[in-house]
């Protein structure tokens, strides 16, 4: 299986997917194509005509969109273990996933992830303000569903790589947040998975000055 992925610095939708796999403890390989480059085009293209990454590929199978990714991997390699099981927690968690899909438009513009790099005294305009608060409400309602002191919903799941990225852009913007969720970002950051990414992150030399990935 191979999953094709931007830069670690810069590819929120590319940590979602790799981050799953690897809290799975799923083989696969890597194929990274540095984003915005002349042969970015050309090169995802040949894989994927949507043009985006990620991509999974697996035997002759080409999946391609985040959402679409992690559904196909709890399906195929996790046994449905990638949502909560019980019911309630497991439509909270889909509807948190959708909503960080299809959302949060002005936090993904104006706070793009960078994971290398630390801001002092962001200014966040009120659109951000707003994101940064539903999801503080989300996150906060999913930790006191599920009783978690872990995850957002008990083990680490889809939702956990979902919001990996937004772990990056709060603790890297220097977004204040209540202490129950300051502390679910440090064990975000302090798994293996994600320590690695930052490696990879920092491994890397390209700079994307307008960053809106
Ligand atoms: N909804 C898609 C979004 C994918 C996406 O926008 N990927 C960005 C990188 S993080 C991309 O490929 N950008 C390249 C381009 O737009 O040319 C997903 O969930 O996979």
């Amino acid at each position: 299986m191979k999953l094709v992925i931007g830069n670690h610095n810069y590819s929120s939708w590319s940590l979602r997917a790799w981050l799953l796999l690897e809290q799975f403890g799923i083989e696969f390989n890597t194929q990274r194509i540095a984003l915005y480059k002349e042969d970015f085009r050309e090169q995802i293209l040949a894989i994927n005509p949507a043009g985006r990454v990620p991509v999974l590929q697996d035997n002759d199978l080409i999946i391609w969109d985040s959402l679409a990714i992690t559904e196909y991997i709890n399906e195929q390699y996790l046994d449905m273990k990638g949502w909560p099981a019980d019911p309630a927690l497991r439509t909270h968690a889909r509807s948190s996933c959708a909503e960080m899909h299809s959302g949060f438009t002005d936090l993904r513009h104006e706070v793009p992830m960078n994971c290398r790099r630390f801001i002092d005294n962001f200014e966040i305009s009120e659109a951000v303000q707003q994101d940064i608060h539903r999801i503080c409400q989300l996150w906060t309602e999913a930790l006191e569903k599920s009783g978690s002191n872990q995850f957002l919903y008990g083990d680490f799941s889809i939702a956990d790589a979902f919001y990996a990225p937004v772990v990056f852009r709060f603790t890297r913007y220097g977004v204040e947040l209540p202490k129950q969720l300051q502390a679910y970002c440090e064990r975000m950051l302090a798994l293996a998975s994600m320590r690695e990414w930052l490696c990879l992150a920092e491994a890397e030399v390209e700079v994307i000055e307008e960053e809106e990935v």
